[in-house]
């Protein structure tokens, strides 16, 4: 079964960042995920742009950047410019006046548009905006901390936007407490990928390649 695996990069150890992009790239990692946060919009601050750049330049795999920020229609040709072909912007939703006018410059620049939608975010507050984004985030666990408790109520959610992914043309993906449980489960019924931070592939004294061939070799 086909399914992405995105490492959680605000999980990583940044004592040794480039030996961590390289070894979960080396590992079979699919994507880098990339959460900017402004302390605004959620109560933390986790990664900035210089983060965004540096992982940008020590790989070539691809980079998904959550924007956990207000407003993100006043800043993104900063993360728009330093981005590549490829690489995925989300937005939420409830963070902007005009959420499709940020989502159009992201198309426009040739980007993977997408939003991230909270656990208390429901599927009809953002039903127009299936039409034009690529990706959608759903997150498992409130915005601005790795490191949380799975929200079970969210598993409806799943089930609904997966239910409409194919006449609307977008992909589901996981964010938040992602345990194997979760990729057995989700995986067969459709979510594309997985974000993995600290319940499956960060401090888990292992080696990343190890855990990455551990789920790609699990029975679904
Ligand atoms: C949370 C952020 C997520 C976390 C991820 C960490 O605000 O968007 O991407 O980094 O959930 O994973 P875990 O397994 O520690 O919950
Ligand atoms: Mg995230």
């Amino acid at each position: 079964m086909k399914f992405e695996l995105m490492a959680s990069m605000m999980c990583a150890d940044y004592r040794n960042l480039e030996k961590v992009v390289r070894e979960l790239d080396e590992g079979g990692i699919d994507s880098f995920h990339i959460d900017i946060m402004d302390g605004r919009y959620v109560p933390n601050y986790a990664m900035s742009l210089n983060d965004l750049v540096c992982i940008r330049s020590l790989t070539d795999k691809p980079l998904d950047v959550h924007l956990m920020v207000e407003h993100p229609n006043n800043t993104i040709e900063i993360f728009i410019n330093n981005l590549h072909k490829g690489d995925s912007i989300y937005i939420h939703p409830e963070a902007e006046y005009h959420p499709s006018t940020t989502l159009q410059k992201i198309i426009n620049a040739g980007l993977t548009p997408g939003i991230a939608i909270n656990p208390g975010t429901s599927v009809e507050t953002i039903y127009e905006m299936l039409r034009i984004v690529d990706r959608v985030l759903v997150m498992s666990v409130n915005p601005g901390n790795a490191g949380q408790m799975f929200l079970p109520y969210v598993g409806d959610k799943y089930d609904r936007l997966l239910a409409i992914r194919n006449d609307m043309d977008f992909d589901v993906y996981w964010d938040g407490a992602c345990g194997a449980d979760k990729i057995k489960t989700f995986a067969p019924r459709g979510v594309k990928g997985f974000v993995l931070g600290t319940t499956l592939l960060f401090g888990q004294k292992r080696p990343y390649a190890e855990t990455i061939k551990m789920i790609r070799e699990m029975k679904i």
